[in-house]
């Protein structure tokens, strides 16, 4: 079966205006003219050469970030007139949202519906919360021993390195520059070397939107070179990181060797979602097509495993122009984020599409790996389409604790499905991982649904809904899933530093 589409589906592809550095505000080639493909996972094609920057290049851009740091033309600005630029980098998003998902749609293989209707409101909603706080940070007053009085100012951290994944471009951007930027941070953002278009494109919005030069600089190429120069340059001040486990223990290396930078990670998850015997079937079969370890109770589990193999069936993987895609309970959970104002931020499990070759080959060695040691193939298993990376949606059970599939994260379209019988087993079983980046849980029993949340080693509990997410909500992990909160007002305290201050009272003798 033919399922990944045709190229276009009567879309215009946009013309790919922004290939280079975007340093100082001018685009510029890298330092050493190299530059790299940008793919198009549907059908592998490239999109258009990227330059490819190098530790010369993020020297610049650190030293331009440096500059307008210093100078104080961003961070000494009232907070809100900063809020006022980021409001009009807002709207210019806005505005320019149709060529932007386009962008990220054939950068990234996100279906455009998603990207239009989830990620972009997201986006923009986001730099808007945070231009909204950029004039709200606040110190504290100290009532001080010994005729001392004092206070606290939260002070910009300085130039930043924001480091990106794929799975999430322009969200991403978003979470990381927006409360950078109102916290009166300079950076140096890198985004993955998959998906550099939307981030680039941006870079042009907020010159037009009046950010300095030297504000906002993006640096394209890859993690070993870019990545790795940011996190080991001596003026950098922090490093902002979202990927995988090992990369992040990489990033902090570095800055641990270097210049002792701060460092906040989010990194991978195998996030747990526990379905109990009372829960509302349909609807905990529609939350689980995001779950990557799902515990059913053994009253409805044989149930549920009927009722999932059916609808597995409707899911629609295909070309992500195509508004058919991702039908059937996909659209059903779209369209409730779309009026709960939710968003979506972790995809552990990627209902349809991957991005890359290498990332291809990992989920299918996952999948032989799993019917290897045992579990038992539900749905799925294969690889679909004549063309560009696609894998059917994937379910298995009989899925044990200690298998493969259910302790890697493996970021593809594979969902386990396991059975529990009492609350502490599930409670126990949820814990066992080294990740604790979020969890769900479907239950109309308060007590279990309370017990459960205080008990699980995890940065976000989902009750009775998955994904659910707003800019005011505070997202990250717990152990190996990193630390610092991404989004919410915590996001801002991650780019302020606290200072001090402390003066006698009436000259007493200090
Ligand atoms: O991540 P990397 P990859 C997980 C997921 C996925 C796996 C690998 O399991 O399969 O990670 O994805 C930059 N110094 N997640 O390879 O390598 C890199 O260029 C500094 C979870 O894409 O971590 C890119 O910009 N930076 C996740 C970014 O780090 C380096 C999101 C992420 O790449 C670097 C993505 C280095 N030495 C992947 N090496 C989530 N939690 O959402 C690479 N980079």
């Amino acid at each position: 079966e033919d399922c990944s589409g045709t190229a276009e589906n009567g879309f215009m592809l946009p013309e790919v205006k922004f290939t280079k550095l975007f340093i100082n505000g001018s685009f510029v080639d890298a330092v050493s003219g190299k530059t790299f493909e940008t793919i198009d996972p549907r059908t592998g094609d490239v999109i258009a050469e990227i330059a490819s920057g190098d530790k010369e290049d993020v020297d610049l851009a650190v030293a331009a970030a440096r500059d307008a740091f210093d100078d104080g033309k961003w961070p000494r600005l009232p907070g809100y007139q900063r809020g006022r630029i980021m409001m009009k980098f807002a709207d210019l998003i806005e505005q320019h949202v149709e060529e932007l998902a386009v962008l990220e749609c054939i950068d990234s293989g996100k279906p455009l519906l998603v990207s239009k209707l989830v990620d972009f409101p997201s986006v923009i909603s986001m730099f808007r919360y945070y231009a909204g706080a950029a004039d709200k940070i606040h110190g504290e007053t100290l009532k001080l021993a010994q005729e001392l009085q004092g206070y606290t100012l939260k002070e910009p951290i300085g130039v930043v390195g924001l480091i990106i994944p794929w799975n999430y471009p322009m969200l991403m951007f978003a979470l990381k520059v927006a409360p950078a930027l109102a916290a009166g941070c300079t950076m140096i953002v890198k985004p993955a070397e998959q998906t550099p278009l939307t981030a680039l494109y941006c870079a042009h919005l907020a010159k037009q939107a009046g950010i300095p030069d030297g504000v906002l600089n993006v640096v394209t190429g890859f993690g070993r070179t870019v990545g790795a120069a940011i996190s080991s340059h001596m003026d950098v001040d922090k490093v902002s990181f979202t990927g995988s486990t090992e990369t992040g223990r990489v990033v902090m290396e570095a800055a641990a060797r270097s210049n002792l930078k701060s460092v906040s990670l989010e990194l991978g998850g195998k996030s747990p979602l526990l379905i109990f015997d009372d829960a509302d079937i349909d609807m905990a079969g529609e939350i689980c097509v995001a779950g990557s370890r799902v515990f059913v109770q053994e009253g409805i589990y044989d149930e549920f495993v009927k009722k999932i193999a059916l609808s597995s069936k409707e899911w629609i993987v295909g070309d992500p122009f195509d508004p058919r895609v991702n039908q059937g309970p996909q659209v059903t959970i779209l369209e409730a984020f779309y009026f709960h104002m939710l968003l979506v931020v972790v995809h552990e499990c990627l209902p349809s599409i991957k991005v890359d070759k290498r990332q291809f080959d990992k989920i299918l060695s996952y999948i032989d790996h799993g019917k290897r040691e045992g579990a038992t193939l539900l749905t799925g298993g294969k690889p679909c389409g004549e063309k560009g990376y696609y894998i059917e949606p994937t379910i298995f059970t009989d899925v044990k604790d200690d298998m493969l599939i259910a302790k890697d994260e493996i970021f593809g379209p594979v969902m386990s499905l396991m059975k529990f019988s009492t609350v502490e087993e599930a409670i126990q079983r949820a814990n066992y991982t080294k990740y604790g980046l979020a969890a769900g849980i479907v239950t109309k029993d308060l007590n279990i649904a309370n017990r459960v949340s205080r008990s699980i080693r995890a940065g976000i509990i989902w009750v009775n809904c998955y994904f659910a997410f707003d800019n005011d909500c505070p997202f990250g992990g717990y152990k190996m899933s990193g630390f610092g909160r991404d989004s919410g007002l915590h996001a801002l305290e991650k780019y302020l530093k606290v200072k001090s201050v402390v003066t006698p009272i009436y000259g007493s003798p200090w």
